[in-house]
């Protein structure tokens, strides 16, 4: 009887061994079967392995993560920014509390600010304005979004910008590489854009500076780093100190080749000398070889506003491709520059 009793505990630990202990021995040199959300994140992981030379133990974790956002597209579709009447998009971005918020900040940091103007030689009113219409300064509540699945989401369900998404899912991996942060812990916008300032990770790894010196670029809570990044961005972007930005301008040209000049759009310039053949006047006397471009925007419900538009303001564009937004950065930056003691 003991004999069999023995015998019977004996098959349970053998069993016990093959359920058990034989199982991870198979694991070693065969990995479990990667399992894929779509064959285009299959065929995008092994490029990311063979082409960009990340250790696919490195990635399988994250691709497992990927959670797939419809929420996110339907948010991509509705750029509301641009469809807004300048009057309307100002009243939603420069109200009253950011004003005043920004007015203290910007005394606040004065002397961080300052430095980072006098190194970059870029306005550090813009440099503000900029922070406080892309995040209000850092408040928490923009970046809602696990960046990862952003970048996934929109590769996975958004053909228009597929490409785009791709570009900045890799930018994003090197990245979180190179500045050592756990991919699936980083925040962004439901656009994918990272930080108080707002980069998306391929500006990010072209443009964010080390301000402070810790050799790392923290775009979340570093204000030398973003500063400096913000500065360095706009610099590149073609900023020039005491540059113009924009300027009131009459026409009294041909209509239609005013109406061309606004269709060409921002990018269009023409020198200030071409724009006064073609009947257009500016308000200030500049240099003539100066590049302008135009646009007409509503200041206000009913009225139509032709402007000037010069390099810095292209620069301000630069960093968010609408004329609404460099506007109202424009205009924050004004009260800013008028709110010196
Ligand atoms: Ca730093």
């Amino acid at each position: 009887m003991q004999n069999k009793f023995y015998g019977f505990i004996l098959s349970i630990f053998f069993s016990l061994a093959i359920t058990t202990g034989v199982v991870p021995l198979f694991a070693q040199t065969d990995p479990p079967i990667m399992k894929f959300i779509s064959p285009k994140h299959a065929s995008l992981f092994e490029e990311l392995v063979e082409k960009h030379r990340f250790d696919s133990e490195y990635l399988r974790p994250l691709f497992e993560a990927i959670v797939i956002r419809p929420d996110i597209i339907e948010k991509l579709d509705r750029p509301a920014e641009k469809q807004l009447a300048y009057y309307d998009y100002k009243k939603r971005f420069l109200e009253e509390k950011l004003v005043a918020k920004g007015i203290a900040y910007y005394r606040e940091n004065q002397v961080l600010l300052t430095a980072v103007e006098k190194e970059y030689e870029v306005s550090k009113e813009v440099i503000t304005a900029i922070l406080g219409i892309e995040t209000r300064f850092g408040e928490p509540g923009i970046e809602k979004y696990r960046a990862w699945d952003v970048y996934n989401t929109g590769y996975a369900l958004y053909p228009r910008r597929e490409a785009f998404f791709k570009s900045e899912l890799i930018a994003f991996l090197a990245l979180c590489k190179e500045e050592n942060l756990d991919p699936l812990s980083i925040k962004s916008s439901y656009a994918g854009a990272l930080g108080v300032p707002q980069f998306m990770p391929s500006s990010f790894l072209k443009f964010a500076m080390d301000g402070d010196g810790d050799q790392k670029r923290n775009l979340w809570s570093s204000k030398a780093d973003i500063y400096a990044s913000v500065a360095h961005y706009l610099k590149r972007a073609g900023w020039k100190m005491g540059g113009i930005v924009r300027l009131p301008a009459k026409f009294s040209g041909n209509p239609m080749d005013i109406q061309k000049v606004i269709d060409a759009g921002v990018r269009d310039t023409m020198t200030v000398t071409r724009a006064t053949e073609i009947g257009i006047e500016i308000s200030e006397s500049i240099d003539k070889k100066e590049l302008v471009s135009f646009a007409l925007y509503k200041p206000e419900e009913g009225k139509d506003l032709f402007v000037g538009l010069f390099n810095n303001f292209r620069a301000i564009i630069s960093y968010n491709a609408s004329v609404n937004y460099a506007m109202v950065v424009t205009e924050l930056s004004e009260i800013l520059g008028k709110s010196k003691k």
